[in-house]
């Protein structure tokens, strides 16, 4: 039996069995502590870049120590073996590429990435924590910043677009632990459902796609993927 083309997108609860805070749910989690506004936007940004820069720092430093989980093997064990398999992913904690995924398309950039504020130089920096902080752009001496993309600014448009692309030609999306409510990204998995593919999706909750989807597995995603995966690798003689 020919293997299903399957697109998947990734959100932060499918890091949190390896303990980097999600956004939005639980009482730890990012956006219940600290304002959006005033650390994940280019205006914060410009108003009080030390204020952003530790913000960053601090979560470069807890996430360096983090490991991936059994729901990251299971989809590198996925991309190893299905012909057409496309992981999208809205974290910038770099766990996916540590659990062996090659094709990853990043929707909000890389928290491991630098980049100049004023000129073409970037860079990857692992160094946690960062010193100087904030970092010098050592091309021209302007500030660094994250390569990750803040509220109101633009996704990458050739990434965007091959995304796009995965979801529509797929048979299958599944959506592992994303509230669903940050766009475009939340929309992408409409473009299977609308082709007629099926939409598997894995949280501790239901989201505003459960409603959508073919069906929604409770729990967290590091014990329901890799089970979900073992039933269906079998079915595909994989
Ligand atoms: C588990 C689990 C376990 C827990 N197992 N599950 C349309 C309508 C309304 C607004 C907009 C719209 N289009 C655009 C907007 C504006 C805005 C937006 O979406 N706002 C909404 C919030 C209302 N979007 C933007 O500004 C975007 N830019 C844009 O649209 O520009 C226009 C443009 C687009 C395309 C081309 C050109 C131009 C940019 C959005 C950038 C988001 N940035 C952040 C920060 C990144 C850097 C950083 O990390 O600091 O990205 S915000 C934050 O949210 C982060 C995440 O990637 C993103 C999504 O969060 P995620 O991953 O879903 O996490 P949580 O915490 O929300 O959910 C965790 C889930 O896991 C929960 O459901 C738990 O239950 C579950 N869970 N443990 C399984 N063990
Ligand atoms: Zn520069």
């Amino acid at each position: 039996m020919t293997p299903p083309r399957i697109a998947v997108l990734t959100g932060a609860g499918v890091s949190a069995g390896s303990g980097v805070p999600t956004f939005r749910d639980a009482a730890g989690s990012l956006w219940r502590q600290y304002n959006p506004q005033d650390l994940a936007t280019p205006e914060a940004f410009q108003r009080d870049p030390v204020t952003v820069w530790e913000f960053y720092d601090w979560r470069r430093q807890l996430m360096a120590d983090c490991q991936p989980n059994a729901a990251h093997e299971t989809l590198a064990a996925m991309d190893a073996v299905l012909p057409d398999f496309t992981l999208v992913t809205q974290n910038i904690d770099g766990l996916h590429p540590l659990a062996g995924s090659k094709r990853i398309l990043y929707l909000h950039g890389d928290i491991w990435n630098l980049r100049c504020t004023s000129c073409s130089y970037s860079e990857v920096n692992r160094q946690a924590p960062l010193d100087p902080l904030p970092p010098i752009c050592p091309q021209c001496g302007e500030m660094l910043r994250p390569d990750v993309v803040w509220f109101g600014e633009a996704l990458d448009l050739d990434i965007l677009h091959q995304a796009s692309v995965a979801f529509t030609l797929a048979d299958i999306a599944l959506v592992i632990g994303t509230s669903a409510v940050v766009y475009p990204a939340a929309q992408l998995p409409l473009n299977t459902l609308n082709r007629g593919g099926k939409l598997y999706e894995f949280n501790m909750e239901r989201t505003p796609l459960s409603g959508l989807a073919t069906a929604t597995f409770l729990g967290p995603s590091e014990e329901t993927l890799p089970r979900w995966w073992d039933e269906r690798r079998q079915a595909w003689g994989l």
